[in-house]
């Protein structure tokens, strides 16, 4: 007995993670089809120890199917999700072109899990960002002790987030260091990332802030509670895999920073490590392949009257995007759907 899932742009990073990740957590699968476009029609993946062979998102009839995980880019979200939740498959989507919409429950399962019940509006639930995942697993447990009043972050993304192109574009620009003739100028990104920073991801708004920076302030809000104010600063660093954050929180109320460990290391989906010496926290390299959160460096600031600072690493393509789409396909299952 399980359910009958669909896997939309199965042949991405993303995509391949989700089928990875339902295979690890034995979801409860009855039947799985793995889609993508027509370019990439025919190409095999892997679902545990099986092998499935893509089939045509055009043409895929949906009805009968009870969820779809979609991991495909907006314009393609827009096409084809309104036909999968038309024919009563819910619709788990990457992409953001439905985070915003009120109709539409935005979901991290550590944090409101019990907002999927809104799902049924549209058939149409929606996954964060993978910056702003990873920072409300631990802002909500504060949250909930202290009250939170702002938040400052700052953060260091890996190239991951950019897809594909963005890898490649980082390894060919780190070898044309070194080899003559192979240099790369920047393709993906406006500036040479390899060796340097760069402070601009997705595009820049009226305000200044960039489009990442206003999905942190705007889903932080949606998830966690529309009063906690946050400001942003998102970076792009010449990292593979792995979000790292730097996090500023003040509260209502007074929280002791031994406490805030505490909490945090009872909290769902949060690994603390945090051993004041060299070596005591964790780098986005160790996080690579893990589903947890990881906490660091925590510690009072005391600038502010209830101030915390800390550091916070994961998986942006787990925690970030499949594995949280995962989660929350779990969470539907078990509150909403019958099994098959
Ligand atoms: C990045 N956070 O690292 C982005 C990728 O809205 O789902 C994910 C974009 C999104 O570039």
């Amino acid at each position: 007995m399980g359910y009958n899932v669909v896997v939309v742009g199965a042949t991405g990073n993303v995509g391949r993670e989700m089928l990875n990740i339902l295979a690890e957590r034995e979801f409860p699968v009855e039947k799985i089809a793995v889609l993508a476009s027509r370019k990439s029609l025919g190409t095999e993946v892997s679902f545990g120890d099986k092998t499935l062979k893509t089939e045509d998102l055009d043409t895929f009839d949906f009805s009968g199917w009870d969820m779809a995980l979609f991991a495909v880019g907006s314009d393609a979200t827009k096409k084809y999700a309104p036909i999968a939740a038309k024919a009563g498959c819910v619709v788990i989507d990457n992409s953001s072109l439905y985070r915003y919409d009120p109709d539409v429950p935005l979901i991290v399962p550590e944090v409101n899990a019990e907002a999927v019940d809104g799902y049924t509006k549209k058939n149409i639930i929606a996954n964060p960002n993978c910056s702003t995942a990873q920072m409300v697993v631990a802002l909500k447990p504060l949250h909930d002790r202290a009250k939170i009043k702002r938040v400052v972050v700052s953060t260091y993304q890996s190239v991951s987030g950019s897809g594909k192109e963005a890898i490649d574009e980082l390894w060919d620009q780190t070898k044309g260091m070194y080899v003559p003739g192979q240099e790369k100028a920047p393709n993906v990104y406006p500036k040479q990332i390899a060796f340097n920073v760069i402070p601009h991801i997705d595009v820049f708004m009226d305000s200044g802030d960039t489009k990442e920076e206003w999905k942190m302030i705007t889903e932080t809000k949606k998830i966690v509670d529309p009063s906690i104010k946050v400001t942003a600063t998102c970076v792009r660093v010449p990292v593979f895999v792995g979000h790292s954050e730097s996090i500023n929180i003040e509260f209502e109320d007074f929280l002791d920073e031994d406490e805030a460990r505490d909490i945090l290391r009872e909290a769902p989906g949060i690994m603390v490590i945090d051993k004041r010496e060299n070596g005591g926290y964790v780098t986005p390299i160790e996080c690579v392949g893990d589903y947890a959160t990881f906490i660091s460096r925590i510690r009072q600031d005391v600038t502010v009257e209830n101030g915390i600072n800390l550091w916070c690493v994961s998986d942006n393509l787990r925690k970030g995007a499949a594995l949280n789409a995962v989660q929350i396909a779990e969470v539907l299952g078990q509150r909403c759907l019958k099994k098959g």
